[in-house]
């Protein structure tokens, strides 16, 4: 739908000039500027002429301001120019034998990745601080998977320091950000012969059952193009006892675009030990149909042939799996809908080469990596730092089901990574078209994908007050403007919508949603598990968690947590008769160790979580600080020491978890911790060990999350609505009053026996113009998918589109 040409919205204008005066009496010299005319052509400032020779006022850019960051973004991505430099010199060490990803069988070395080593935070703070001129030393962090020998393993190592000198540079391993046990920088890779087990495992199984799958579902999994049917299973691999063991199962494939697969589930499964690297050692351990197990295919042949046996039904793709509008037409949905514009222009500044945002008092960096996507640092609300780091950790999707594949699957989404799903934003759904667009970059194989506009940032009104009161005499009402950074990244069948707010009362905000298509379970037998939602269809229950970081930094870096307690109490006063009353009162305590820094949220909320500076009190001798708390509901694992994880997720078991920071501890997980889950590379129950957290610097690790049982309303696809997790955090005794009393977006009316005697607006401008609709329905035939630039050799004049896919 594109929506051309002006739309004389002169027309809201003039009902807003004809109403306003009739409403109420508009002090003297109020009433001028609803004359100016303001076109938002994607920021060119345009004049409108008249029929009639006038030209009216010129109009505002909605563009951000330009302006220069005060330092230098130090967790910028590598440019163009340092990662393939990197490469280059990679291949030129012999000892890391390797191969060109072009070339690269399932038995060679390649370079999985290579971006910004993030800089110690000690290295960092003097140069923030302004003690230090020179911004700390970049080096590269670079994942190498080694496939090259009987022991596959993916190693990290650094390389530096950039850019990159003959003389200077090296590589070691790195190991200072994890702690497994006998830590060398490695950790062993099950997926090395993924495409062998899809060829010569997988395919072969499916092809020995062909007869099976052709009578129950006219299809077969052969490995071959006319297949109509795929077969994957759990992750992580069940890793036991030395052995990894990995259960499949059936799945239609989808004939048309709509990405339904995981909506159709087929209700067979078998399980296969698949330890070791050479296929012939694999061996089928079983087969599960109607919840009886057989131990061989023989037996299930057998079986399936005798009389008797049981046949269910299949999922079947059909217009209950496919997004298109579909239903009954309601009253006035042809029209377009109410839009936000931004008639003034922006009200935020941005340093586009340093990813640098500007907006109220708010300042902050951003950056963007390939295990975990966007990130803000030195985030400072009025000229002091409030938060070091804000990012996400990891997001986590434990399932649970009658089955092996819903038992066993717990997504541990940075595996494939939230960086290289980051896809281009769509102008006027995801974010307004007014909003400002910044590019982000990853690396594969050798090359730079970029995907341009995949982050938003944009200033919204509420459809809420931030503030008001009324008397008989006035009414103020104070508009609640806030300013958004958001980032989605579809990950597989799901689609993750993060955003960070900001408002002007200094409080913050990270939220994240979800859509897409939710990962079902064939229906036999799992009742117990959730709904059934289709005609053989159970809308799996699982667990979505999400780890946040947040390096708070309260007027410095020593700062505790003050638990301030609700409790119900009875207490004799003075003034009670002797009589005991039921009531309430407070009661204040500091969390001292990380003994007990692992807790949930309160029950009814009865206790505030707030990190303060014990150093910096108020005038009334409380100390300064931010109080963390749900914004939207939140939530941690339900499952205890789950079996298909290990140690890998053990930060996913509580709300809110405390640590002291630590250089060696700049992540709570790995990527790759799935693939080692009793030692995985990052054990963050490690980071647990009986430190003083008292007035030090702290790191929370908040979990964001839902518990999800997806019910009809998850057909075709999970709704934003409600699929919704966030956290909050607010100044609580930080500043001497409300920040929001800075901002000119208010209003005071001022009246008497039905008479308005004075409307003061504080000197904001309320420019009143005509609109030219296309930024609001941009012209969507503009979206593009990935840019690639060839990294190695080099090659910037010579880039090409090319989207990955993302299942
Ligand atoms: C505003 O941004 C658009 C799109 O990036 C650009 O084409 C235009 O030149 C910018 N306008 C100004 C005044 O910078
Ligand atoms: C020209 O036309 C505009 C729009 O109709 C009107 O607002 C303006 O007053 C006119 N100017 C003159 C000089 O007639
Ligand atoms: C891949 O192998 C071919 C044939 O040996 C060679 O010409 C090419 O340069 C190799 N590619 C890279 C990136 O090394
Ligand atoms: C180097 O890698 C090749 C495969 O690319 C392998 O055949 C060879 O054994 C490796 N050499 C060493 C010393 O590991
Ligand atoms: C960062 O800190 C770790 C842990 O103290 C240390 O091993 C490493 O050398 C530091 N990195 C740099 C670049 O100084
Ligand atoms: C570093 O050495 C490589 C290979 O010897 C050479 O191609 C490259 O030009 C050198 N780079 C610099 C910056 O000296
Ligand atoms: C570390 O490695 C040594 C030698 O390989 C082994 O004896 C020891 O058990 C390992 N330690 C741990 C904690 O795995
Ligand atoms: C079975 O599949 C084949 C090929 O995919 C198709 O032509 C045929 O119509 C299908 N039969 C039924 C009964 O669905
Ligand atoms: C699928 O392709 C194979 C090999 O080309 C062929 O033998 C088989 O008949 C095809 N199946 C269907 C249903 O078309
Ligand atoms: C299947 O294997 C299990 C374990 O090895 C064994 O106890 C059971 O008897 C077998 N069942 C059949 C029917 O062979
Ligand atoms: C984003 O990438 C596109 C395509 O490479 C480029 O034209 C644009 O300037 C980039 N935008 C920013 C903000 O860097
Ligand atoms: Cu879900």
């Amino acid at each position: 739908m594109k929506l051309s040409g002006l739309i004389a919205l002169g027309v809201l204008a003039a009902q807003e000039v004809a109403a306003a005066p009739a409403a109420k009496t508009l002090k003297q010299g109020h009433a001028h500027g609803r004359k100016a005319m303001v076109d938002i052509i994607n920021g060119k400032a345009k004049s409108k002429h008249y029929a009639n020779g006038t030209t009216a006022a010129t109009c505002s850019d909605s563009n951000a301001t330009s302006i220069t960051a005060p330092r230098k973004n130090i967790w910028a991505s590598l440019t163009g120019i340092e990662a393939s430099s990197v490469v280059g010199w990679l291949f030129d060490q012999p000892e890391l034998n390797l191969t060109a990803a072009e070339n690269a069988t399932s038995w060679d070395n390649t370079i999985l990745l290579v971006e910004v080593m993030a800089p110690n935070k000690s290295d960092a703070l003097p140069y923030l601080n302004g003690g230090c001129k020179t911004a700390p030393t970049r080096y590269a962090h670079v994942v190498l998977d080694n496939r090259a020998s009987d022991e596959p393993n993916f190693q990290d190592i650094l390389v530096g320091p950039l850019p990159l000198n003959n003389a200077t540079i090296s590589w070691e391993p790195l190991t200072f950000p994890y702690n497994k046990n006998n830590n060398t920088g490695k950790v062993r890779s099950l997926v090395a012969d993924d495409d062998t087990l899809q060829s010569d495992w997988l395919a072969v199984i499916g092809a020995s059952v062909a007869d099976i799958t052709l009578d129950l579902w006219n299809g077969t999994a052969m490995g071959l193009n006319n297949d109509t049917l795929d077969i994957w299973g759990i992750d992580p691999l069940w890793q036991e006892d030395g052995r990894v063991i990995r259960w499949d199962t059936f799945w239609n494939i989808p004939t048309d675009d709509f990405d339904a697969e995981t909506l159709l589930p087929l209700g067979l499964f078998f399980k296969s030990d698949v330890t070791g690297r050479d296929p012939s050692q694999w061996s089928l351990e079983g087969w599960l149909y109607n919840d009886i197990f057989y131990n061989t295919t023989e037996e299930f042949r057998a079986a399936y042939y005798s009389p008797g046996f049981v046949k269910l039904g299949a999922n079947v793709e059909g217009d209950w799996v496919r997004t298109d509008r579909t239903g009954p037409d309601e009253k006035f949905d042809e029209r377009y809908p109410p839009t936000m514009i931004q008639p003034a222009g922006a009200r935020y500044a941005v340093d586009k080469s340093e990813n640098y945002v500007e907006w109220m008092g708010f300042s902050f960096y951003i950056s963007f990596n390939r295990d975990t996507g966007m990130a803000l640092h030195d985030i400072k609300f009025r000229g002091e730092r409030v938060l070091y780091e804000l990012g996400l950790q990891e997001a986590l999707a434990h399932y649970a089901g009658n089955d092996p594949v819903q038992s066993g699957t717990s997504y541990l989404d940075t595996f494939y990574g939230f960086g290289p799903y980051a896809f281009e934003l769509v102008p006027g759904y995801d974010c307004p078209a007014y909003a400002t667009y910044l590019n982000s970059s990853f690396y594969v194989a050798e090359t730079t994908h970029t995907h341009v506009s995949s982050i938003c940032l944009f200033e919204y009104d509420a459809d809420f007050a931030m503030q008001r009161h009324s008397t008989s005499e006035y009414v103020s009402v104070t508009k609640n403007n806030y300013f958004v950074v958001r980032s989605v990244s579809s990950v597989g069948n799901y689609d993750y919508t993060f955003t960070y707010s900001f408002f002007t009362d200094g409080s913050i905000a990270v939220e994240v949603r979800a859509s897409g298509y939710i990962q079902s379970a064939y229906y036999a037998n799992n009742g117990d598990y959730g709904y059934q939602i289709h005609d053989a269809l159970s809308g799996s229950m699982h667990d979505h968690v999400l780890n946040f970081k947040a390096d708070f930094d309260i007027l410095g870096t020593a700062n505790t947590i003050q638990f301030m307690n609700n409790v119900a109490t009875s207490e004799v006063y003075p003034w009670s008769n002797g009589k005991a009353r039921n009531t309430m009162k407070v009661t204040r305590s500091v969390l001292e160790t990380e003994d007990d820094s692992r807790f949930d949220w309160a029950p009814n909320m009865q206790t505030q979580v707030l990190v303060v500076n014990q150093d910096r009190p108020n005038k009334f001798g409380n100390p300064r600080g931010y109080r963390v708390l749900p914004y939207t509901g939140t939530a941690h694992l339900t499952v205890q020491d789950s079996s298909n994880l290990g140690n890998a997720a053990r930060w996913a078991e509580h709300d809110v978890m405390v640590t002291r920071q630590k250089d060696t501890e700049p992540r709570a997980v790995h990527a790759y911790n799935s693939q080692d889950v009793n030692d995985p590379p990052i054990d963050f129950s490690k980071f647990f060990d009986g430190e003083s957290l008292v007035q030090e610097d702290l790191v929370l690790w908040l979990n964001l999350g839902m518990h999800h049982v997806p019910h009809t309303g998850d057909l075709p696809n999970t709704v934003m609505t409600t699929a919704h997790s966030g956290i909050q955090f607010m100044p609580s005794n930080y500043l001497e009053g409300d920040a929001s009393r800075f901002t000119r977006s208010q209003v005071r009316i001022q009246y008497s026996d039905g008479v308005t005697s004075n409307v003061e607006t504080f000197g904001q401008k309320d420019t009143v113009c005509e609109l030219d609709f296309t930024p609001i329905e941009p012209d969507l035939y503009s979206y593009t998918g990935d840019v690639v630039i060839r990294k190695f050799p080099y090659n910037p004049n010579n880039p090409y589109y090319e989207t990955d896919s993302v299942v």
